[in-house]
C-alpha cells in the first residue's frame, strides 16, 4: 500500500522522552500495574486513547479566540447548532462535556419511555461507557456483533455491522414494547474500530423504526465509518464523505456524540435530536442538572467553536486518507511480523489479539492488559484493554461477562504521531512477541464496582 504523507507542516512541537527500564518498573508498580494510572509524561508514546488526545489546525487555536463566554444563549453554540443541522439534519442540539454526558441525559429518558423494569439497549457493540450508562438508568445492554467480527484473522469489510437476524430475534424475545433502542456505534470500536456498511444502517434502522423502536447513532467517529463506506460499499465510491454522512445520519433519530474523536476536539460531546421535539425536552431537563445550561453543556464557547470547525475538517478527504493509512501501516508492519491482529484494520487503532498472542494466559488472567502492562515496561508505549476487563462482571450475578475479544488496542491519536513512531511501536511488539511465554497474567489486589478497569489495581499471576 503507497504510504500516504501527512498533509499539514508542523509549527508547534511537545517533547517526549524515553525513560529507563528500571524507571518504568518503578512506574508501573506504582502505578498498580494499570497503566491508566501511570502519570503520561512516564509515558514514551501514549497509545491509550484517540480521545481528546489529537492536535487542533492552526484554524481550530485561532477559534478559541472567538469564544463568547456567555452563560445562556452564547454565539457559538448557534454555530454550533446551525452546522449539525446542515451537516446531519438534526434540530435540536444539546452539547456535553464529552460523550458519556450525552449518555447520561439521553438513556434515562429513552429508559422511561419503555413499558419495562429492566428496559434492553441493543447494539452492534456497546462501548464501556455507553454500556455502564445503560446499566445506571436500569436498563440491559446487549451486543450483536456479526461472528465474521469474532474471527480477526478473516478478512471481512464489514466487521462493524449488527447482527440483523440476532436483532430480530432479540427484538422478538423481549417484545418491541421493552426495547429503549437501538445504538449503532459507528466505527464499532469495540470490534476494532471496524466499519459498519451503509446497507447494515439501512436495514436495521428500518427494522427498528417499523417496531417504534428509536434508532441511535453513537458517532463518535462518524467520518472514519464514512470514508471506508466509499472505500468498500458499491454505489458509493463517487460520493463525497459528506453525501455519505447525510445519508448515514438520515437513518437515526437521535446521535450522541463523543467529539474528541472525529471531531478534532481535546473537549467536547454532543447529543441531537432529529425532530422528536418531547424527547429533547426531557434531554433539556436532565442537561440542565447534569451538564449545564442547554446552550453550553459544559463546555466553554471557545470549546464549541473548536468543535464546529473541527467537523468540518474531519470530513476533509487528504486528512481522512493520511488517518487511516496510518492505522493500516502499523497494522502491516505488525502483521508481516506474524504478530495477529483484528483484520482488515478499522479506523482509528490496531487491536492486537491478545488471546492468540498469549494463548497460555487464560482470559480471567485479562491477556490484553498483561500485554499493555509489557509494551509499557519493554517501550514507554501505553495501550489499553479491549476485552473481558472492561467488559466487566453482570450486575445482576456479579459473574464476570463472557468476552468474545481479548485485545490490545493502540490507538493512535489523530495529527499527533509520525510513521517514525509507528515504527518504534511495531518494533518494540516484534521483540515482546519472540518472548510471549514469558509475559505473566494479571488478578486484581483492588476492583471498583463501576468501569472498574480505569482505576483496579493488579500483580502479577504466577
Ligand atoms: C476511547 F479506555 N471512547 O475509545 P467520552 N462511545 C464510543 C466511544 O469510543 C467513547 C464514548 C462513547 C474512548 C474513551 C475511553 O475505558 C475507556 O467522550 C464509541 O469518552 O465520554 C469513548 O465518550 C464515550 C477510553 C472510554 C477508555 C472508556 O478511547
Amino acid at each position: 500500500m503507497k504510504r500516504i504523507p501527512e498533509p499539514f507542516r508542523i509549527k508547534m512541537v511537545e517533547p517526549i522522552h524515553m525513560t529507563t527500564r528500571s524507571y518504568r518498573e518503578k512506574a508501573l508498580e506504582d502505578a498498580g500495574f494499570n497503566p491508566f494510572l501511570l502519570k503520561s509524561d512516564d509515558v514514551f508514546i501514549d497509545l491509550l486513547s484517540d480521545s481528546g488526545t489529537g492536535a487542533m489546525s492552526d484554524n481550530q487555536w485561532a477559534g478559541l479566540m472567538r469564544g463568547d463566554e456567555a452563560y445562556a444563549g452564547g454565539r457559538n453554540y448557534y454555530r454550533l447548532a446551525e452546522t449539525i443541522e446542515e451537516l446531519f439534519g438534526y434540530k435540536y442540539t444539546t452539547p456535553t462535556h464529552q460523550g458519556r454526558g450525552a449518555e447520561q441525559i439521553l438513556f434515562p429518558c429513552l429508559a422511561e419511555r419503555t413499558e419495562s423494569k429492566t428496559p434492553v439497549f441493543i447494539s452492534n457493540y456497546h462501548f464501556d461507557t455507553t454500556a455502564a450508562h445503560v446499566e445506571l438508568c436500569g436498563g440491559k445492554p446487549v451486543n450483536l456483533p456479526v461472528s465474521e467480527a469474532l474471527d480477526t484473522t478473516t478478512p471481512y469489510p464489514w466487521k462493524g455491522n449488527i447482527d440483523i437476524a440476532e436483532m430480530q430475534r432479540t427484538i422478538e424475545e423481549h417484545g418491541s414494547k421493552n426495547i429503549a433502542a437501538l445504538i449503532l456505534t459507528v466505527t464499532n470500536n469495540s470490534a476494532g474500530g471496524q466499519p459498519v456498511s451503509m446497507a447494515n444502517i439501512r436495514e436495521a434502522s428500518q427494522y427498528a423504526r417499523d417496531r417504534n423502536i428509536p434508532v441511535v447513532l453513537d458517532a463518535a467517529r462518524f467520518c472514519e465509518n464514512a470514508w471506508f463506506i466509499r472505500e468498500r460499499e458499491e454505489g458509493y465510491s463517487n460520493k463525497s464523505i459528506r453525501e455519505i454522512i447525510q445519508e448515514m445520519f438520515s437513518y437515526g433519530d437521535m446521535f450522541t456524540m463523543s467529539a474528541k474523536k472525529d471531531a478534532l476536539v481535546n473537549i467536547g460531546g454532543l447529543c441531537c435530536i432529529k425532530e422528536d421535539e418531547s424527547i429533547y425536552r426531557s434531554v433539556c431537563e436532565r442537561c440542565v442538572p447534569m451538564e449545564g445550561f442547554v446552550t453550553y453543556g459544559g463546555l466553554a464557547g471557545r470549546d464549541m467553536e473548536a468543535l464546529t470547525l473541527g467537523l468540518h475538517e474531519a470530513m476533509d478527504d487528504d486528512y481522512l486518507n493520511y488517518r487511516i493509512g496510518q492505522v493500516a501501516y502499523l497494522g502491516e508492519r505488525l502483521r508481516e511480523s506474524g504478530i495477529p491482529i483484528q483484520y482488515p484494520t478499522g479506523g482509528h487503532a490496531v487491536f492486537i489479539d491478545a488471546a492468540k498472542m498469549l494463548p497460555h494466559i487464560e482470559p480471567r488472567c485479562f491477556p490484553g492488559h498483561a500485554l499493555a502492562n509489557e509494551i509499557y515496561l519493554e517501550g514507554g508505549i501505553r495501550g489499553v484493554e479491549i476485552g473481558s476487563l472492561m467488559l466487566g462482571r453482570d450486575p445482576d450475578t456479579g459473574e464476570q461477562k463472557a468476552s468474545p475479544f481479548e485485545m490490545l488496542r493502540l490507538t493512535i491519536p489523530r495529527r499527533t504521531y509520525t510513521n517514525d513512531h509507528m515504527d518504534f511501536v511495531a518494533e518494540t511488539l516484534i521483540e515482546l512477541n519472540d518472548r510471549a511465554e514469558t509475559i505473566k497474567g494479571v488478578t486484581f489486589t483492588y476492583e471498583p464496582h463501576v468501569l472498574r478497569h480505569f482505576t483496579a489495581r493488579f500483580k502479577a499471576v504466577a
